[in-house]
């Protein structure tokens, strides 16, 4: 089978890691664009000066040019600002909806029939302004959320208990943003739901955490924001697409009515194949896990309506 092409818009830090883990797991050929003259250039090159000891054969390259990333199969939407203390993610929404439009408009004249994953903040608002400028259909674009928040849960499950990764599995719906909606009744060790595992207290506890895993990062890191995690979780995804793996995984996803919701991305369990969006799984909340997710909304709703693009 020919190597997928993908592209990476963005060489800073989740751009550049990003590009690193989809050689390093032989995904496809990568084409990582900048503004900057050098940077992908130079972050592309010192990758692929790595495949004699990491044993692939991707080809990884850098440029500012747009027409390098034609007939690309994926793009992964890294551009823009980061969060530094004090900021929220609203913080960055006028200057990163200027940068997401204007990378959409121009990738799209390239690679028309791409499947895009967003991962620029705010990240529900910002996969509303790329499907806007790329006019791409709901199922070829998702924003990369989900995957972060429930791995982070997942992480701080596993912490706690001291079992392994591989048994902890968990799920979050909502918005990226602290009014996220962490599940803990679809979240389990081995099967078991952690709400039989540890108590109230605890687990309300590890939620938390969870809601402010980004935010607690860039207060230690003070300089910009999470990477390691968040490009993991984007090539999760992008794995689930290249090799065909109908993964059921949570994303920020373009509801028509799903949950009660419309018009707008939000995170929800999609099913994830090489066609892109399969569906969006729907299951029945409680009455307190739906109130909180029409919250969620509402928070997107109240960023869309201040953007100025
Ligand atoms: O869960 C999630 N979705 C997220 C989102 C997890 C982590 C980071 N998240 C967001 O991703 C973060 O809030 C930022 O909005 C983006 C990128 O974060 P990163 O940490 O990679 O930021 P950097 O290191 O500052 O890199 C941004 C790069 C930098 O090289 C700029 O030169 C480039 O974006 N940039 C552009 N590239 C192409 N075209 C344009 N117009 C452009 N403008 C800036």
């Amino acid at each position: 089978m020919a190597k997928k092409k993908i592209t990476v818009i963005g060489a800073g830090h989740v751009g550049a890691t990003t590009a690193q883990l989809i050689a390093y797991k032989k995904l496809g050929h990568v084409t990582i664009i900048d503004v900057v003259d050098g940077l992908p250039q130079g972050k592309a090159l010192d990758i692929m000066e790595s495949a004699p000891l990491e044993n692939f054969d991707s080809r990884v390259t850098g440029t500012n040019d747009y027409a390098d990333t034609a007939d690309s199969d994926i793009v992964v939407m890294t551009a823009g600002l980061a969060r530094k203390p004090g900021m929220s993610r609203e913080d960055l929404r006028d200057k990163n909806a200027e940068i997401v439009k204007s990378c959409s408009e121009q990738i799209i004249k390239y690679s028309p029939n791409c499947f895009m994953i967003v991962v620029t903040n705010p990240l529900d608002t910002m996969a509303w302004v790329a499907k806007k400028y790329t006019g791409l259909g709901k199922n070829r674009i998702l924003g990369m959320a989900g995957v972060l928040d429930s791995t982070r849960f997942r992480s701080f499950i596993a912490m706690e208990l001291g079992v392994s990764n591989e048994d902890v599995h968990a799920t979050v719906l909502g918005l990226h943003g602290d009014d996220m909606v962490p599940m803990p009744r679809f979240s389990s060790v081995a099967g078991i739901p952690i709400t039989e595992l540890l108590p109230k207290d605890k687990i309300d506890e590890l939620v938390s955490r969870a809601r402010k895993g980004g935010g607690e990062i860039v207060s230690l890191l003070k300089t910009g924001s999470a990477y390691y995690a968040p490009a993991s979780s984007v090539v999760n995804m992008v794995e689930s697409i290249v090799l065909e793996k109908n993964r059921i995984l949570p994303a920020a996803a373009f509801l028509e009515g799903e949950y009660g919701i419309d018009g707008l991305f939000m995170g929800v369990p999609v099913k994830l194949n090489w066609t892109g969006v399969e569906k969006v799984m729907e299951f029945k909340l409680t009455d307190e896990e739906n109130t909180a997710l029409q919250n969620s909304a509402q928070g997107v709703r109240d960023s869309m309506a201040q953007l100025s693009v």
